[in-house]
């Protein structure tokens, strides 16, 4: 259940209660695709970072280990050894971006598996089957994402289509939820809005999927290629016509920029690769924007990555002897860098929600940016 607890414009302030506890929003889950965070990532580390929730993906652990293994073991929370909230992505977009796809259909999309090749085919009861065996706290609908330069005819037949689907999936999972051996039988699905950028397509879509009374709505299909103005254009137009008192996620993004300009549009959940992968290049965000640590000017530096951070890499390590080991290609060198990323973006949300708690968030968004300039 989601209480709104406070706005600011159209911002945001609240708190999802779910049965592996509360998530305080606006939020950015960190994401462990393959039920690990790249970068050698603990669940000790995440306690440390700060992080609210992981997210994880169904196309993947269905590929490896296979849900039934991880359902064997327990669910995905006793599997990774965590016991707070998981939300796992459907695997409709990451087939469409990742496995040798290609052939949808109505009943579902058939694509050979990036590890070994086999033949799979995935519509929207299997992915509620493999999100079921999982056990997430919330799983996301099977969808389809189509290209930001789709053409409008295609855009409004996959959107026709990701709707049928969406009510595949809440039949789907309302069957599994009252099985007697279902892993977690409080188990939440959120619908995904589409439309590419076409307003008028996503407006219709969200009207439709809001009268499906989901626990929460995503907004996904941005970030495929369109610009930062034409996603927060959409989000302008399409977020009015979700539910305000249900949490709105923006699926895949983004920069430390681009969160602040959604949370003023009225998103509250955030989850992306950027802050994980960038950390694995040695690119590390700071309050004054991002460093390269390979870069030689950081040979001596006796900093950390940013005074006054609380981050495990901060708390001990100069740049220098973590550029040394990015080098030396130490696996502590990534590691370090993921930790302090997360760190930053954890630690950015927790400031939103500061502000939103004190009316502040317009004066916060704009100090932020200005000092983080326009690189992040
Ligand atoms: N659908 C799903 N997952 C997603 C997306 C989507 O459109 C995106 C788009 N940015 C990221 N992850 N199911
Ligand atoms: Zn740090």
């Amino acid at each position: 259940m989601y209480e709104l607890l406070k706005t600011e414009g159209r911002a945001k302030r609240g708190v999802l209660h779910t049965v592996h506890g509360d998530i305080q929003t606006p939020v950015f889950m960190n994401v462990g695709t393959a039920a690990a965070i790249k970068g050698a990532v603990s669940t000790e580390d995440l306690e440390q970072i700060k992080t609210q929730v992981q997210l994880s993906n169904t196309y993947h652990l269905h590929v490896r280990p296979g849900d039934e293994i991880v359902k064997k073991m327990g669910g995905l929370h006793k599997f990774m050894s965590w016991d707070k909230p998981i939300l796992t992505d459907s695997g409709g977009f990451q087939v469409f971006s990742l496995a040798g796809l290609r052939k949808i259909k109505e009943e579902g999309v058939t694509f050979h598996s990036h590890v070994d090749g086999r033949k799979i085919f995935m519509g929207p009861e299997e992915s509620m089957q493999i999100q079921s065996n999982l056990g997430s706290t919330i799983a996301m609908a099977f969808d389809e994402c189509p290209p930001a330069l789709a053409e409008r005819d295609y855009v409004m037949r996959s959107v026709e289509r990701t709707t049928r689907w969406l009510k595949r999936c809440k039949l789907e999972m309302a069957r599994l939820n009252q099985l007697e051996d279902t892993v977690n039988p409080h188990q939440l699905l959120f619908g995904i809005n589409q439309g590419a950028i076409y307003a008028d397509i996503r407006i219709e879509h969200a009207k439709q999927i809001a009268d499906m009374e989901l626990p929460g709505y995503a907004v996904g299909g941005l970030a495929v290629g369109e610009s930062h103005e034409q996603m927060y254009y959409i989000l302008e137009e399409v977020v009015p016509y979700l539910p305000k008192n249900k949490p709105t996620y923006l699926m895949g993004v983004g920069t430390p920029a681009n969160i602040l300009e959604a949370v003023e549009r009225g998103v509250d959940f955030f989850d992306c690769v950027y802050p994980s992968r960038n950390g694995r290049h040695g690119h590390v965000y700071t309050n004054n924007g991002k460093l390269n640590l390979f870069n030689k000017k950081f040979e001596l530096d006796a900093r950390p990555i940013e005074e006054g951070c609380g981050c495990p890499a901060c708390r001990r390590y100069s740049r220098a002897y973590i550029r040394h080991l990015l080098k030396a290609k130490e696996m502590l060198g990534m590691r370090l860098c993921v930790l302090h990323n997360l760190y930053f973006y954890n630690t950015m949300m927790e400031e939103i929600r500061a502000a939103l708690d004190e009316g502040r968030f317009a004066e916060y968004k704009k100090q932020k940016l200005d000092q983080m300039q326009s690189d992040v």
